[in-house]
């Protein structure tokens, strides 16, 4: 069995996390070092190591992982206001975890471009 990564770990409850929603497919947590006043992440059980990297079997988690960051924005009062779903993907892309996570934003005005 190879090694699990940090967030399968999470998942698994073999490493602590504020955890918001959970289901069969996902979970969503907060992040431990928060970008906005609200920064959580979905990320799937499944460990697909990056997005450039699922495949179609994958098609239905990866839309899971959306519709629950959605209704998470939703259930806490916050989809009105506003929130920001960002996937960062290899080096360029600013990933530093190799699990697939949605960054699930909001609290403040959100800036664009990115840096
Ligand atoms: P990135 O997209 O791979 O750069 O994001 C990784 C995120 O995982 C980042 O926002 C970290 O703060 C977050 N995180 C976490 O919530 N808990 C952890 O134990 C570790 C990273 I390591």
């Amino acid at each position: 069995m190879p090694e699990k990564t940090l967030f399968e770990k999470i998942c698994d409850r073999e490493i602590p996390a504020t955890i918001v929603h959970e289901d069969d497919r996902c979970i969503c947590f907060k992040d431990i070092s928060p970008q906005a006043p609200i920064h959580y992440l979905v990320i799937p059980r499944k460990p697909i190591p990056r997005v450039a990297e699922a495949s179609a079997d994958d098609e239905a988690v990866l839309g899971h992982l959306l519709l629950i960051a959605s209704k998470v924005a939703r259930d806490e009062g916050f989809a009105e206001n506003g929130f920001r779903l960002v996937i960062n993907n290899g080096r360029d892309g600013g990933e530093a975890v190799p699990h697939l996570h949605v960054h699930l934003l909001a609290g403040r005005p959100l800036e664009w471009p990115p840096g």
